[in-house]
């Protein structure tokens, strides 16, 4: 039972963010979104997303360097070719075929979509996930002032959320988490995340974030760094998690190796697809290493495939799992994504492939571009 894609359509829709959000290295207003829908030989047909941004601020892929490389390297590579399993495909994007890694999970986590509706199963079951609850974690952008942080990141307590990253950047940061962490006690629990804004030369100010008993400190120092955050990790007592840097199984046993972090945030866009996420995954189970789940302000879409992965045994940290209507004021799926008061989603783990609806036409509606690829 080979996976064999006929056809592959490309769609850029445009969806507004409810509120800006802002990490230190851009801001997004409109997420400009890259949809996918993959028809394999038999007619199943599957969407899936890449989560690249608009700019090259959080890696070098953009939505646009994504629709280059899958129209012009990823399909030719992939169309009418039979593969046995997902996992031989992703080996098929890898031969000297560098870096594109979200392009190419766009591609290859839709590959396990296709596999998953062919045998009749969630995309949660066929990962081998164990839980159909995951614990959600909301990220919250860099606000004007420390009131305002404080004022979400209530709100976001209130609503049950069990992980609130605070995005920080300097200037933005001690005096924020501060102020945070006075509103909402000693238990609640806050973690920061720099998207790379901090240097070396800035160990003072990490020594002062230190101080706040968060769970982590996501991704301070360089997207590509992995020896400087070593040296960092020394220094304090917090766990460094690592985001950007870990782009592959090799980088997650690098940062292991050399002690640049105590937990990885898996997105499995950001490492290729499923493949070398689940290998990731096993790796830190081996190793003792958490894992959570992170995300690029997906669509519904997009959020199917994290929170399938999301269910596997070893993401012990909630993920940025967020419901729909913390970032659309409509979603592209039924049902949209939810949360309950006790900050838990939901995996539809009995549903096949990946577990909603997608709104074709309301696709159609929100389409700016689009293209479609077949050999
Ligand atoms: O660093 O985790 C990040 C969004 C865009 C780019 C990078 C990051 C993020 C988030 C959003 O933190 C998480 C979410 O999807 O809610
Ligand atoms: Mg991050």
């Amino acid at each position: 039972m080979s996976i064999s894609i006929e056809r592959i359509k490309l769609c850029e829709i445009r969806l507004p963010l409810k509120e800006p959000f802002q990490i230190s290295s851009g801001i997004a207003t409109v997420r400009r979104i890259l949809l996918l829908q993959l028809t394999d030989a038999e007619g199943i047909s599957v969407w899936s997303e890449c989560v690249a941004g608009e700019h090259p601020n959080y890696s070098p892929e953009t939505i646009d360097t994504a629709w280059l490389a899958i129209r012009d390297w990823i399909a030719p590579r992939v169309l009418d070719r039979p593969f046995a399993t997902p996992s031989e495909l992703h080996h098929e994007l890898q031969r000297d075929f560098r870096g594109h890694n979200m392009a190419k999970a766009a591609i290859e986590m839709g590959s396990w979509a296709i596999a998953a509706e062919r045998q009749g199963k969630s995309l949660s079951l066929l990962l081998a996930g164990t839980r159909d609850r995951i614990g959600t974690g909301i990220s919250i952008g860099i606000q004007e002032d420390p009131a305002t942080l404080v004022a979400k990141a209530s709100q976001a307590l209130a609503a049950g959320y069990r992980k609130i990253k605070l995005k920080v950047k300097p200037g933005a940061d001690v005096d924020y988490v501060a102020a945070v962490r006075a509103e909402l006690g000693d238990a609640a629990p806050i973690m920061v995340d720099a998207n790379n804004a901090y240097g070396l030369d800035d160990l003072d100010r990490l020594k002062q974030l230190d101080e706040f008993d968060l769970i982590m400190i996501e991704q301070p120092l360089a997207w590509d760094d992995l020896v400087r955050h070593a040296t960092l990790q020394q220094q304090l007592k917090t766990p460094i998690c690592l985001d950007e840097s870990i782009t592959s199984l090799e980088r997650a046993e690098d940062m292991i190796t050399l002690g640049a972090g105590r937990i990885i945030n898996i997105k499995p866009a950001r490492v290729g697809g499923f493949t070398q996420s689940l290998a990731i995954h096993h790796l830190c189970v081996a190793k003792d290493i958490r894992t959570w789940c992170g995300g690029m302000l997906e669509s519904g879409v997009g959020r199917s495939y994290n929170v399938a992965l999301a269910s596997l045994p070893n993401f012990t940290l909630p993920g940025d799992l967020s419901p729909s209507s913390r970032y659309w004021e409509r979603d592209i799926v039924s049902p949209e994504w939810t949360m309950d008061g006790t900050g838990m989603v939901t995996v539809p783990r009995d549903e096949p492939g990946i577990g909603v609806k997608v709104d074709v036409d309301r696709i159609d509606d929100l389409t700016h571009r689009s293209q479609t690829i077949s050999s």
